[in-house]
């Protein structure tokens, strides 16, 4: 295992709230309950835990109010550029794989996203290191993936 796939951490971004950094074990902990992948996902390997789940028990850490809205859709963003735009719809059953066999994922780390009810296998992004939660409500329902595409000043200069 490399130093940085050890030290990798997760960005999360709540609607309206500065992004905090976790690790895969936070997550996990703070869903509180973790399966086997294989459960979602045929052939899936190694231990999950249900999107939903950490998100409602995250919802409280933070001190977001029950009753207030949910997000419309998950952004998330990978290691090597791949995003993908999930809505809520989407979301049922969603996990997230954190540990093969209770070490970190051997690939694909430090988190992947699997979205059994989701439009496209596309969805599936590996090497996640933001979760956004975005409320959006122009563009509910509407779902995309792809390599981004557009980078700001600072991230060109530090690509170059
Ligand atoms: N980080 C990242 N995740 C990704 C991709 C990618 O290029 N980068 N490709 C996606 C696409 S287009 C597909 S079809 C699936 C492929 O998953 P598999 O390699 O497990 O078959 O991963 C998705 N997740
Ligand atoms: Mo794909």
């Amino acid at each position: 295992m490399t130093e940085q796939a050890e030290t990798k951490k997760i960005s999360i971004a709540y609607i309206g709230q500065e992004a905090i950094a976790v690790t895969p074990e936070d997550m996990a902990s703070l869903a509180g309950r973790v399966f086997p992948l294989s459960e979602r996902v045929i052939g899936g390997t190694g231990e999950a835990f249900d999107f939903a789940e950490w998100l409602s028990a995250f919802r409280s850490g933070q001190g977001v109010a029950e009753d207030a809205p949910l997000p419309t859709h998950l952004k998330v963003e990978a290691v090597d550029t791949f995003e993908a735009l999930i809505p809520w719809e989407q979301l049922k059953d969603a996990a997230v794989q954190f540990a093969v066999d209770g070490a970190p994922l051997p690939k694909g780390g430090p988190v992947r996203l699997y979205v059994p009810n989701g439009s496209s296998e596309c969805l599936n992004v590996k090497s996640v290191i933001v979760f956004r939660l975005l409320h959006d409500e122009g563009n509910r329902g509407e779902a995309s993936y792809g390599f981004k595409s557009t980078f700001t000043p600072d991230e060109m200069r530090m690509k170059r």
